[in-house]
């Protein structure tokens, strides 16, 4: 196998399941925050991803992709059901995001999570130079840089969590904490959204493992971790270029009009999931149109809501009554050839995405926990004439940052409706100050700096670095 300097290490290919029109194959982009946010940065590159490529057939042999080299990790059905359906995304996932549904715990689970890390870190081992760097994203594989460092203890080995990292009091109901906060320790640098996710870990290293621990560096036998907050972010260059584009703002134009030109359009766009907070603002939409607060076709909401995770329980009964909350406030609400509520449940392609973003006056991101929340930046980047206003959780990774959105707690339901108003009636003025500071942030804050910090970090000495920009 062909070795690379950088490997980037994580759940899935980015790429999708089926071929483009001229047998090639294609970055996938959506829905997913992952791939949207290393995209950027690897294409062209002399990089290596290893991930599964979806089927549970043996590994394929893949081609590059713009540059890039493709190892297929192979999965078999178990595996997918008990390691990423299972232990994944139905035990880490809610116990990482406050346990808004119930974690479940099952030893076959666990077993299986440490059969596939295993395998993911052999992968690697084989993909990468010697005294390269491999970069570990995400809950899927926390174990991997643990075992990874047992395989090729020549190797500069990071991990980056993208979702949040629960505080010690949930983490702690983990059977198997022990062993996932060691796999993480087996990183020489950890990167978290948030300092808040940071300061859990140290925490946890102090409590459960009995470390020297402090929110920078925890001390593992001869070793030195650094941990940090490294908050992702997006291509704001691109995204500000695309939605400047004479057909974006064309499509823009048109949708409005499709939508019956409103004076106020709201729109969310979440992965179908019960972390995003859809159903709590359905509920809060719901309640200012019954007051009259808000009136159609004067104020229309669209949401996009893209169903991810169809074989987990909780996403189908998330799916379920979210379309029957839909159904009852456009039937109570609607009118012939005017809904009160457009709901789409399709992927875009990123041209119609960003002419969305630009119809929207109020854009509300309402997640009751999220490690970051793209959607948010990429409104923020988008809006390149400083209209538009942010309704913004307080608990998604991006509120740290976008201090100037309207920021609200999507558990309570007055000041949910009390901050979709506001930001509604919010003059042009307010609405463009707030507009305007968010959108420095992300100027100064984009994916190529985040990478860049990142990557700095983990490869102190600059030796990689280097010999990446210049191969
Ligand atoms: P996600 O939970 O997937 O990511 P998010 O950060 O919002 O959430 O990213 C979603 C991405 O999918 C965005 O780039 C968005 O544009 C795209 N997308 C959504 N709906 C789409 C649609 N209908 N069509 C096309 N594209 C669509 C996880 C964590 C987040 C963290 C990211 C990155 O849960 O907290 O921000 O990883 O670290």
């Amino acid at each position: 196998m062909r070795q690379s300097p950088l490997v980037v290490v994580a759940n899935r290919l980015p790429i999708d399941d089926n071929l483009a029109p001229d047998g090639a194959f294609e970055w996938r982009r959506s829905p997913g925050g992952l791939v949207s946010a290393l995209h950027p940065l690897l294409r062209h590159t002399p990089a290596a991803w290893v991930g599964w490529a979806g089927g549970t057939g043996p590994a394929p042999h893949l081609p590059d992709v713009d540059g890039v080299r493709m190892h297929a990790v192979p999965l078999t059905g178990d595996d997918l059901r008990d390691h990423e359906e299972g232990f994944a995304n139905a035990t880490l996932w809610p116990l990482y995001h406050d346990a808004v549904e119930q974690p479940e715990y099952h030893r076959r689970w666990w077993e299986a999570y440490q059969r596939v890390n295993q395998r993911f870190a052999e992968a690697a081992a084989a993909a990468a130079e010697p005294d390269g760097l491999v970069w570990v994203q995400d809950y899927h594989l926390q174990l991997v840089p643990g075992l990874l460092r047992e395989l090729r203890p020549d190797l500069r080995i990071g991990f980056f969590l993208h979702v949040s990292f629960p505080p010690p009091e949930l983490f702690m109901q983990l059977p198997r904490r022990a062993e996932l906060l060691r796999g993480m320790l087996g990183a020489d640098l950890i990167g978290f959204q948030r300092a808040q996710a940071a300061h859990n870990f140290a925490q946890l290293a102090a409590q459960v493992l009995e470390l020297p621990a402090t929110d920078r560096r925890i001390g593992v036998g001869e070793r030195v971790v650094r941990i940090g907050a490294f908050p992702i972010s997006i291509d704001t260059a691109e995204m500000a270029a695309l939605a400047a584009r004479p057909d974006v703002t064309d499509r823009a134009r048109r949708l409005r009009q499709d939508l019956g030109s409103p004076e106020r359009v709201i729109l969310s766009v979440d992965r179908m999931d019960y972390t995003k907070g859809i159903e709590q603002r359905l509920k809060a939409y719901r309640e200012l149109l019954a007051s009259g607060d808000v009136k159609v076709p004067d104020t229309v909401l669209v949401q996009v809501a893209v169903p991810s995770r169809n074989r987990v329980a909780h996403h189908q009964i998330l799916r379920d009554r979210v379309e029957h909350q839909v159904g009852r406030i456009n039937g109570e609400f609607g009118r012939v050839g005017e809904p009160a509520i457009h709901y789409l449940t399709q992927p875009f392609d990123r041209a119609e995405l960003v002419a969305l973003y630009r119809v929207a006056d109020v854009m509300a991101v309402t997640p009751l926990r999220d490690g970051m929340n793209l959607v948010a930046k990429e409104y923020v980047a988008a809006r390149v004439d400083d209209t538009g206003a942010l309704l913004l959780s307080e608990f998604a990774g991006a509120a740290a940052e976008l201090e100037q959105a309207y920021l609200v707690n999507p558990h309570d339901l007055d000041g949910l409706k009390q901050g979709l108003l506001a930001a509604l009636r919010a003059t042009p003025e307010d609405v463009a100050a707030r507009m305007r500071a968010m959108r420095e942030h992300l100027r100064r804050n984009d994916i190529q700096a985040w990478a860049r910090s990142y990557l700095s970090a983990l490869d102190a000495s600059g030796s990689l670095l280097r010999r990446l920009t210049t191969t």
